[in-house]
């Protein structure tokens, strides 16, 4: 079928409807790929944007060369604090005192309680821990113990 709308029997004609046909099809595909293509853009934008605020309501500690930063950090109680590790060398976030860590009140965890890393985080890894004890959580670097911070849950 394909090949006879091309073959030397039709009529010149036939070819030329053929291809304003063709014209007609493409430009029509080519505005709804663009409007498609825009409507998703700021679709996918938006949710995007707002799930990565959502997702520890903006509590991020960077852990840097100079220490903690911010080296003290207030949120909410249920509220969850992610640590990302801006150094080359490995960093692990956990709870005071070292190096049994068993401040926090939550048992679990690998040492003294359920706010422990558990392991160094390399370049540009994360930790997040949700922080359901209100209180002033004093913490540290268990590679680093001389760099403190703290969290405060009201
Ligand atoms: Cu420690």
């Amino acid at each position: 079928m394909v090949s006879g709308t091309y073959s030397q029997k039709n009529t010149i004609g036939g070819s030329g409807s053929t291809m304003k046909k063709s014209t007609i099809m493409i430009i029509l595909g080519v505005s709804l790929f663009l409007a498609a293509g825009c409507s998703s853009q700021d679709n996918n934008a938006q949710p995007t944007a707002d799930n990565g605020n959502a997702a520890n309501n903006g509590n991020t500690i960077e852990i840097t060369e100079s220490g903690f930063n911010p080296s003290t950090l207030t949120i909410n109680a249920g509220e969850t604090v992610t640590w990302i590790n801006k150094m080359a060398i490995p960093s692990w976030p956990a709870s005071a005192v070292h190096p049994t860590h068993q401040v926090y009140p939550e048992p679990g965890g690998c040492l003294g309680s359920k706010f422990d890393a558990c392991r160094n985080l390399r370049q540009g890894e994360s930790y997040s821990f949700t922080f359901n004890q209100i209180g002033a959580w004093r913490y540290h670097d268990h590679s680093d113990p001389g760099n403190t911070g703290t969290v405060i849950v009201q």
